[in-house]
């Protein structure tokens, strides 16, 4: 069974989320459904894999639906995730658990959704940088705005631990905005006492939410299988972001109600 809203204690998850920085969500997608998304997204990355020898500055290349994508750091891949099935699925971008935590952030019908991508280190990655997804540490110095405007919503496509390349966090540095930190926490991290570091080591079937704010790294994976993990990126209404999920109209046109509310900012693409 997987998790529905009469379990969830909200209010509680909006405190471990404003409080910590992310929140995590157990069994809320059937292990089988993630396999089945994980079998369809291997033959993707083993393409990006194949393809991307190196590491560059030309962004994700090649077509979402064979693989589109890059190496990010040594063997770390990221991938746009095609807006299709098994990828595209409401069960898991409608989640009732997950639209009700944003309508409650947020507010109902006031956030879309911007972006569908992946995160994989493989066999032999290393640690990244400590970093945020965004830049409003620089952008908007001295400022934590009290609620982030955009959030990704994550779930790794098997269990994640310190044997695969499990994302570690630093709990509640979403609001530090200090300019003269920002570009230097390897040095700081490295050198001092951080004891709240922390590694998600995620049961596959979790989804969690990520304030992008939050420092976080990717870990060395060195198991011999990839650590998939897929992100959905909501963000609220004013937002801008220079990023769009791509799909055909007649599939726009197939969505619920919604849905089209949710990715109204589609671009339509021809996919033959
Ligand atoms: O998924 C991971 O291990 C970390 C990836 C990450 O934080 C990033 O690429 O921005
Ligand atoms: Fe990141």
């Amino acid at each position: 069974m997987t998790l529905s809203c009469q379990d969830v204690d909200f209010d509680l998850k909006i405190a471990e989320f404003r409080i910590n920085g992310y929140t995590v969500f157990d069994d809320m997608i059937a292990p089988e459904k993630v396999d089945a998304i994980r079998a369809a997204f291997l033959p993707l990355l083993a393409n990006v894999q194949e393809r991307e020898t190196e590491v560059h500055d030309l962004g994700e290349r090649g077509d979402p639906r064979t693989g589109m994508g890059r190496l990010q750091t040594t063997n770390r891949y990221t991938l746009t995730i095609p807006w299709l099935a098994p990828f595209a699925d409401p069960e898991i971008y409608e989640h009732p658990v997950i639209l009700e935590f944003l309508d409650r952030l947020w507010k109902p019908d006031g956030y879309i959704l911007t972006c569908y991508h992946s995160n994989t280190p493989c066999h032999g990655s290393v640690f990244q940088h400590w970093h945020r997804d965004t830049n409003i540490g620089n952008d908007i110095p001295h400022v934590g705005p009290e609620t982030v405007p955009i959030v990704g919503v994550k779930y790794p496509l098997c269990d994640t631990s310190e044997q695969n390349g499990s994302f570690e966090v630093l709990p509640s540095t979403q609001y530090l905005a200090l300019p003269e930190y920002e570009g230097h926490y390897d040095e700081i991290l490295g050198k001092g006492h951080f004891p709240s570091a922390h590694r998600l080591n995620l049961n596959k079937g979790a989804m969690w939410v990520q304030d992008v704010r939050t420092l976080h790294r990717g870990t060395p994976n060195p198991s011999p299988d990839p650590r998939p993990e897929l992100c959905l990126c909501y963000g609220r209404n004013f937002w801008h972001i220079d990023q769009t999920i791509k799909m055909p109209e007649s599939s726009y046109r197939a969505l619920s109600a919604r849905g089209k509310q949710l990715l109204k900012r589609y671009r339509p693409v021809v996919w033959d």
